[in-house]
């Protein structure tokens, strides 16, 4: 019987386009070569690829800058590649996730180009313009992501109009119920093209806040600050009146109610912000909006047990049945392997911060590269592509360092990427010769078989996957809870630290049986307690 609720608990592996592979030796990852891998994800053991976007775009900000929500860019392939791809990921048995930005257009899309045309034309509204202030000045003081001002001054017009990232991405008009529309139309696109669901882009920033009223600073910032700081993170769109605001709640409804006509889909969105708990369990609360909330809450430097157990709790609380999806990386942040791997790489942390995450109530989501333990790549200035990196350096380097090219071969000169003669569209990564997938599929100690046991694995623990979880109380050094499904209670507890640990167990909590998690080590049971080694762990079966 086919299973609807693949999503629950089921494993996504996001694939950046650019960077995975290259076809036809352009220099940039295409369709075609995410086909041709596809044997090495399902080997993986995941249960869905998410691609980041490939649809037409002058790729600003490298496809979330899109111009033909309907289209494949020449870059990528074509909307064959694409069928392509569909019907040979289902034939793997993986499920074909894609990114959907929805939130904001390039400004060479159509529909822009029309907008900013006159104050008059049927799209005029369809984009968020406004008058300057009397004294020239943008209506407000939002501030872009990506730096700046979010308002460009527009000569044609002679008003302003928003965009929360770049000023070539404009921010649709979604209080317009024609760009509702039009965005559900394109959206019945893909699922007719047979999709398995959408990773929903900045969720959170669909509706603006109608009235244009100033971001308050928070904790002591002064009016007309308009630096991003941690005083003044109202300075961003990040504010109270985007998140949980009504209306976006029933524009997923819209959306689900669509998606829900196509079965086994499903909708993840992105909640890029701080402190995205509570937006993570309105979003995915009683089953008639997103299916999961995608958190960027391990998305920072803090792994300690405190922070983590903070953050599970405060899901717990806040969570009426919401369902999220726990991410150690993707191509918008420092690579796991050396934010939390530190300079050393420690693959001992790595491994616990793996298994602790597919241990975790949610669907976790990999990004490419991470089963090879990637540390960050080094791009050095001239070599930067990222548009907020060119901006902000050095203070901010970018994203580049997460996107260089994927490595296959070793000892090709391309790392395997394309056919080894051109230059790819971000220099590749010396450091990542020696951890290559040719080299770690030969030995069965490398961490990337290491992931393929974890997820193997993981598949046979249905407690894992679909069992409530319960948590320890906060340890300062282990993070531990239950899972419990069917009578069946998992206790796992991660030492998050670089000093030995004890965990005292309470009565109800019986250790019958540990199990082995290859790869998994430093954690024993002694009587009633855990005892750990630095960054050690340990999964037991309960009484
Ligand atoms: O990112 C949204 C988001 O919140 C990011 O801006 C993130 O905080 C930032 O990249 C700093 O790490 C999504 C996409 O993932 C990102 O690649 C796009 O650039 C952005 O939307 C605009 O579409």
């Amino acid at each position: 019987a086919p299973n609807n609720n693949w999503w629950r608990g089921g494993v996504i592996y996001q694939i950046y386009p650019r960077s995975f592979a290259d076809s036809n030796s352009d220099g940039v990852g295409d369709l075609p070569g995410i086909t041709a891998k596809l044997d090495y994800v399902a080997s993986l053991g995941v249960d869905a690829i998410w691609l980041s976007p490939f649809f037409k775009s002058p790729m600003k900000d490298f496809g979330y800058d899109v111009s033909d929500y309907c289209d494949v860019d020449p870059l990528f392939g074509t909307l064959d590649d694409f069928r392509t791809l569909v019907q040979t990921a289902h034939a793997k048995g993986l499920k074909v996730v894609i990114d959907q930005v929805l939130s904001h257009t390039s400004d060479q899309h159509p529909w822009f180009v029309e907008s900013r045309a006159s104050k008059t034309n049927p799209k005029a509204d369809w984009y968020v313009w406004a008058d300057a202030k009397d004294d020239g000045n943008p209506p407000n003081n939002w501030l872009s992501v990506f730096g700046g001002s979010s308002w460009q001054w527009d000569t044609r017009r002679k008003q302003y109009y928003l965009h929360n990232f770049l000023a070539s991405q404009p921010d649709l008009n979604f209080h317009n119920p024609e760009v509702v529309d039009a965005i559900l139309g394109t959206v019945k696109f893909w699922l007719e093209l047979g999709v398995d669901g959408y990773r929903l882009d900045t969720a959170p920033f669909y509706f603006h806040d109608k009235e244009l009223r100033n971001n308050p600073g928070r904790g002591g910032a002064k009016e007309g600050d308009n630096t991003v700081s941690d005083v003044n993170p109202y300075g961003w769109q990040w504010h109270v009146y985007d998140k949980e605001r009504p209306e976006n709640l029933e524009f997923f409804k819209k959306l689900r109610a669509l998606v829900d006509q196509y079965p086994n889909t499903t909708m993840v969105g992105e909640i890029g912000t701080d402190d995205s708990i509570a937006t993570m369990a309105a979003y995915t609360s009683d089953g008639d909006k997103l299916h999961m909330a995608y958190s960027f809450d391990l998305l920072g430097k803090d792994s300690s047990a405190p922070y983590l157990h903070g953050l599970m709790q405060k899901f717990a609380e806040k969570s009426q049945g919401g369902w999220p999806s726990w991410a150690l990386a993707n191509h918008d942040v420092e690579r796991v392997g050396s934010r939390w791997g530190g300079p050393e790489r420690n693959l001992q942390k790595l491994r616990l911060a793996a298994a602790f995450q597919m241990c975790l109530r949610g669907s976790p989501c990999l990004y490419q590269g991470d089963e090879l333990g990637l540390p960050e790549a080094d791009i050095a200035f001239e070599d930067l592509q990222d548009p907020p990196g060119i901006a902000m350096w050095p203070e901010y380097k970018g994203r580049d360092g997460c996107r260089t090219p994927m490595p296959w071969v070793s000892q090709a000169a391309d790392l395997g990427f394309g056919d080894g003669k051109t230059k790819a569209w971000l220099p590749y990564t010396e450091a990542y010769r020696p951890l290559a997938v040719d080299v770690q599929d030969k030995d069965a100690g490398s961490h990337l078989n290491f992931y393929r046991q974890l997820l193997q694995w993981r598949r046979t623990q249905s407690a894992l996957i679909h069992g409530e979880q319960t948590l320890l109380p906060v340890h300062s050094q282990v993070m531990a809870f239950v899972r419990e499904h069917a009578g069946q209670r998992v206790l796992c507890a991660f030492n998050f630290s670089d000093q030995a640990a004890t965990l005292q167990l309470t009565a109800g909590q019986q250790p019958a049986q540990v199990l082995a998690l290859p790869g998994l080590s430093g954690g024993q049971v002694e009587g009633q307690g855990l005892v750990f080694e630095p960054f050690g762990g340990l999964i037991v079966q309960l009484a």
